[in-house]
């Protein structure tokens, strides 16, 4: 949005929109040699993701399912794909669109309902006998996988019972048989404290699972929003228009009008199946298979020859939780920050390296004593960066938290291990922490809080680092292809501000 509130790109609306965008930056690689959605695809994927920036598969000829398509890891490893997706231009830094995305996160617009029969997902609408999860294709992605997973890059819809506030989360969701899915949820999660508000009442939960939708609902529904308010209305905020829905004559849940694909039906306090293992974003397979809630479908709607949208879980470059969650938690964290009154805060990374989750980079002006310790402890338990983040380190505003290499460097010449690490016990994880054992302690993790700022009592006294002079670098740049380089100069952010006083 520019100042008079008018979009400065074309709308989005469906994933189709968001191919074409994508399409045209050439971020879509379109796979029409036959494929088996056994294994192979996702070792497609896995491979093909090596490459950092390398493009979104879309699957248009796979074995078994004619006409079938299915969209692999939509964002991947592409700074480009989360832009589009967020609505912004092209060629930002990456610290650059954590802050637009952390300040479209504050913003908020409920979605607007549209007539049922007029949404594009309604096309097609499966009931009773017709009801047939099988006809799509889903990937089995590991060799240890349980089965095949049709929902990953998916948004599962449940609402609470005494609010009514409808949730949007992403779980991962495996084919029992034609008409039942597992609805694996970590505790803790929106979908499991929804679904127990109905259970609570002796009722069934109502539950949809959309398959195939576009990359900002995936985004939001992979991001800890606040428990209360609905993410309809966190990526009403970010598409800066409302969300296009419908209401659900069958489960009474609000659901996305132009999807590809949305199966829905009802959970059952009482019943569970065999769920799992899963190659997970932690790149280990996560918890055992166990005893897991289903969906009973009840209804399948889907425009014709939907596309599945589907995420690769790994070890990066080929996690579809890689870039996507470095940049939605890291800008979620700046939001919470924010919102609290932290000041000082320059820049939020969550180093998609890391699993995703793993980590957050703060860097930080120091502007009081205690600063620094407050922004770790803050950035470690906020309601977006809590959940299985191990390591949270503060850094001064010289060094930028997208650079590894400088926070790495940081680390070792700023922090000192006696005194400025924190650990927090019992915090907020998960049963897919391979780390955590025996299983049994699982889901309780703890966090480490290392400050890798200048300590403040001696920030005015602190070894000044080694810079250039301004001028002495302009200079060079200058000369750069008379002294023989090619290409240009290197890009250097911090310069000598020692002007001849003497050092003390
Ligand atoms: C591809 C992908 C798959 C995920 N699968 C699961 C899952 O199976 N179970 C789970 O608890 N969280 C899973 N998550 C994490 C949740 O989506 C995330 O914590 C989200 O904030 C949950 O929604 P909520 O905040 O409304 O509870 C997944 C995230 C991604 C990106
Ligand atoms: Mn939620």
């Amino acid at each position: 949005m520019d100042g008079d509130g008018k979009l400065k790109v074309a709308p989005i609306n469906s994933l189709g929109d968001w191919l074409e965008r994508v399409q045209a930056i050439g971020e879509v690689k379109r796979i029409t040699a036959p494929v088996d959605s056994d294994l192979e695809m996702s070792a497609i994927t896995y491979m093909s993701g090596q490459t950092i920036g390398g493009p979104a598969l879309l699957f248009e000829n796979i074995k078994g399912y004619p006409g079938g398509r299915l969209l692999f890891n939509p964002f991947g490893s592409s700074l480009n794909r989360v832009a589009i997706s967020i609505r912004e231009d092209l060629g930002k830094d990456p610290i650059e669109l954590v802050q637009i995305l952390s300040e479209k996160m504050k913003r908020r617009i409920p979605p607007k309902f549209v007539e049922a029969s007029t949404a594009p997902v309604n096309r097609n609408i499966d009931q009773g006998d017709k009801v047939n999860l099988n006809k799509f294709p889903a990937p089995t992605m590991w060799p240890r996988d349980g089965g095949k997973y049709i929902g990953t890059a998916d948004s599962v819809i449940t609402s609470d019972f005494n609010t009514g506030r409808v949730n949007m989360g992403t779980f991962r969701q495996m084919i029992l048989n034609d008409k039942q899915v597992g609805f694996y949820a970590s505790p803790g999660k929106d979908a499991v404290l929804d679904r127990e508000t109905w259970w609570a009442q002796g009722k069934p939960a109502p539950v949809a699972a959309v398959y195939g939708l576009e990359p900002l609902l995936f985004l939001t529904s992979a991001t800890s929003f606040p428990k209360d308010v609905s993410e309809y209305e966190f990526a009403g905020g970010i598409n800066g228009a409302p969300i296009e829905v419908f209401k659900s004559d069958i489960t009474g849940l609000t659901l996305p009008a132009h999807a590809e694909l949305i199966i829905e039906g009802f959970s059952y306090p009482d019943q569970t199946c065999e769920e799992g293992p899963f190659g997970e974003f932690t790149g280990y397979y996560g918890r055992p298979g166990g005893a897991t809630p289903f969906i009973d479908i009840k209804a399948i709607r889907y425009r014709d020859n939907p596309i599945v949208t589907s995420a690769l879980m790994s070890d990066w470059p080929a996690n579809e939780c890689g870039m996507m969650w470095a940049m939605a938690k890291a800008a979620k964290v700046w939001t919470d920050l924010n919102s609290m009154g932290v000041p000082g805060i320059k820049g939020v990374w969550s180093p998609p390296e890391a699993a995703g989750w793993g980590m957050t980079v703060v860097s930080i002006q120091q502007k009081y004593a205690g600063h620094a310790a407050q922004v770790g402890a803050l950035a470690a338990q906020c309601m977006g960066g809590a959940y299985f983040t191990k390591y949270i380190v503060v850094v001064d505003e010289d060094v930028d938290p997208t650079n590894l290499s400088e926070v790495v460097w940081a680390m070792v010449t700023r922090s000192r291990p006696a005194q400025s690490i924190e650990i927090l016990r019992e915090t907020w994880s998960t049963y897919l922490d391979p780390s955590l054992n025996p299983p049994e302690i699982r889901p309780w993790g703890s966090k480490c809080v290392i400050n890798a700022c200048k300590e403040f009592k001696y920030i005015k006294t602190f070894s000044p680092r080694s810079l250039l002079k301004k001028e002495t670098y302009d200079q060079v740049c200058a000369r750069w292809t008379e002294l023989g380089f090619e290409g240009k100069p290197p890009k250097i952010k911090n310069f000598e501000a020692f002007r001849g006083e003497k050092i003390s």
